[in-house]
């Protein structure tokens, strides 16, 4: 499909965004091709997503300045909401996104690894919101979800000054997860993605949606997100299998056995 491939391995989908040319920066047709791929996923069957970028330069390298060039006023807000409303659908798509960043993730490519739920990076990989230098704000969700990852005064530090950081920085102020070789990311990432495709899914997802839910509200109000959540766990096949293959351990360790969650 156009700028973005997607494919699918057994219960975990690879997402690459494909513009190696421009350093897969975004223009209005690779944010609808990321719309249409992830709209295409079929979450019966993936139970997780990796988002990467084509070629060992570049994750993302920032919206498409050319692009932005000549908006108005009124476009760019536009250009701002096209933007926001594909990363929140990453943000809450059902399944979790894990962002295996290989390289330059500038602007947007900042902005599109915060809405994946989890972000390893490989060892060249330069992050930063450079925004302010070319007369713009970050605009894909930039200004708010760095401060809620790293802290309001690390956040304006970085938007404000528009300095690039590298996997080390990042690593050790908590924008990733973990930096790995080049040649190891993609498979760490798989790794992971299957790691969480063998849990019980009805439960992950729920997990996703209690944290990512709580969030934006009061303890009080997330705890009772919480509450309902966990309890919609209960009387599904995965629960039962789950808890019974831990009460069958119990009696006798040779009944051990890996659980396959039926997703049901
Ligand atoms: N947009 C368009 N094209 C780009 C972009 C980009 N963001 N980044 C790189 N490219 C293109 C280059 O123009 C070049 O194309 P060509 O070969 O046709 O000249 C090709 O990719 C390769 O790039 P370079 O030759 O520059 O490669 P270098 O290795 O020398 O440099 C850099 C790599 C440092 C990443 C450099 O390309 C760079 O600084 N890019 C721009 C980074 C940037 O500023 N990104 C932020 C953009 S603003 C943004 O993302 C705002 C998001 C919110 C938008 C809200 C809208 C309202």
């Amino acid at each position: 499909m156009g700028f973005v491939n997607c494919e699918v391995k057994e219960n975990i989908a690879v997402v690459t965004i494909n513009r190696p040319e421009a350093l897969n920066a975004l223009n209005s047709q690779v944010l609808d091709d990321l719309a249409a791929a992830f709209d295409g996923i079929d979450t019966n069957v993936v139970r997780a997503v990796v988002l990467t970028g084509a070629g060992e330069k570049s994750f993302v390298a920032g919206a498409d300045i050319g692009e932005m060039s000549t908006l108005t006023k009124a476009e760019g807000e536009a250009f701002g909401k096209k933007g926001n409303d594909i990363f929140r659908k990453i943000e809450q798509f059902p399944v979790p996104v894990i962002a295996a960043i290989n390289g330059f993730a500038l602007g947007g490519g900042c902005e599109i690894s915060m809405s994946c739920d989890i972000r390893i990076c490989s060892e060249n990989a330069m992050f930063g919101q450079p925004e302010v230098g070319l007369g713009i704000t970050p605009g894909f969700g930039g200004t708010q979800r760095l401060a809620r990852l790293i802290g309001a005064g690390m956040a304006k530090q970085l938007i404000y000054t528009a300095r690039n950081i590298k996997a080390d920085e990042a690593y050790r102020i908590g924008l990733v997860n973990a930096v790995y070789p080049q040649e190891e990311l993609l498979a760490a990432a798989e790794k992971m993605a299957s790691q969480i495709a063998a849990n019980a899914p009805i439960a992950v997802r729920a997990c996703k949606k209690a944290i990512n839910d709580g969030l934006q509200t009061d303890i009080d109000n997330a705890l009772v997100i919480e509450e309902k959540l966990f309890g919609s766990c209960f009387e599904t096949e995965d629960q039962r299998e789950g808890m019974a293959n831990f009460l069958r351990k119990k009696d006798d360790p040779a009944k051990v056995k890996v659980v396959a969650f039926k997703n049901a």
